[in-house]
């Protein structure tokens, strides 16, 4: 769930915009137990598609985001990636805006309107422009590390690539194990006091909830012994209330568990 804020960031629109399209009842939202209102990624998501005229370009800005990876073409998916971060000021709300486009991405396949093969090709594309743009930051020797791993069998590993950007972005170093990593890996890892964090993914594929606790349930306990923290991200069936970890639904999420650390003597 959005905050104001981060909804009209992600939507490219003033926040005020987004509290009147609210008002007005064509932008769904809840409230907090504190009276804030919240806001889903798809439902500002279909907003902006049916609502193309709400952004100035005149396009949504997720729809523009996919014909541009879909076109892939290489240098100009790179100074699209270059033109959000001058926009939005920093990378992590870049992938905010890109966890819409890929919502959108799904959204089209789902209705026949992108086939398999654009899929694959967009996905791609911003899989590597996305190690392009990562591999240029600097990274801090003297960084705490994040472990980045997929659970399970998932192979959809953009949610990964787009955490490491924000993980780079504040002077972590990465570790990327991406996916089909045995969860025996990520315990030695944590045992060995190799990293600080650690940071798993699992897509909408994952849907099994026991499963998915079985993995907190370790990782957890490891993490937990060893001071390590642990966040969970991704659409997947995690447990709402794994008894150690934090579940993050966004990337503005992600950058608030990742900024205290470095914060630290
Ligand atoms: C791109 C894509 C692919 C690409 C992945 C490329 C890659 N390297 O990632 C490819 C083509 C490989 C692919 C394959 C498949 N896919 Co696919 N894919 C997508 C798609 C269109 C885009 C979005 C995406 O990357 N989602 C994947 C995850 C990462 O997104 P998410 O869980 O919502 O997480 C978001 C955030 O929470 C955050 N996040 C995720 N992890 C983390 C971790 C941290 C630490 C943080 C901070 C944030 C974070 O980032 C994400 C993006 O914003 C989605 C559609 C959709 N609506 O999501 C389908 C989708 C996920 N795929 C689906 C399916 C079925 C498959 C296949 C089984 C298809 C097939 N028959 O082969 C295979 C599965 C392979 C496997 N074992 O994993 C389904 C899953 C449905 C389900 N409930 O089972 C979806 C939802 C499409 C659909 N509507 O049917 N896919």
């Amino acid at each position: 769930m959005l905050t104001t804020r981060a909804a009209a960031k992600a939507a490219a629109v003033a926040p005020s915009t987004i509290k009147r399209w609210a008002d007005q009842g064509i932008l769904s939202f809840s409230r907090t137990a504190g009276g804030h209102r919240r806001f889903e990624r798809f439902a500002i998501e279909r907003l902006l598609r049916e609502q193309p005229g709400s952004v100035s370009s005149g396009d949504s800005v997720p729809s523009a985001w996919v014909r541009c990876l879909a076109n892939a073409r290489r240098h100009e998916i790179d100074s699209r990636l270059l033109e959000a971060k001058a926009r939005l000021g920093s990378w992590w709300r870049v992938a905010d805006e890109l966890a819409l486009a890929l919502a959108e991405m799904g959204n089209l396949w789902e209705r026949g309107r992108l086939t398999i093969a654009d899929e694959h090709v967009a996905s791609d594309a911003l899989v590597r422009a996305l190690a392009r743009v990562g591999d240029a930051l600097p990274i801090r020797l003297d960084g705490p590390t994040c472990l980045l791993a997929c659970a399970g069998e998932d192979e959809h590993t953009l949610g990964l690539s787009l955490a490491e950007l924000c993980v780079r972005e504040l002077g972590w170093t990465p570790m990327w194990l991406g996916r089909r990593t045995p969860i025996g890996e990520v315990l030695r890892l944590v045992r060995g006091g190799q990293v600080a964090m650690v940071a798993l993914s699992a897509s909408a594929l994952l849907g099994d909830e026991q499963a998915l606790r079985a993995v907190t349930d370790d990782v957890g306990a490891a993490c937990k012994e060893r001071g390590v923290s642990l966040l969970l991200g991704g659409a997947g069936a995690w447990p709402c209330q794994p008894f150690y970890g934090i579940r993050v639904t966004s990337f503005a999420d992600f950058h608030r568990c990742l900024t205290p650390k470095m914060e630290r003597p």
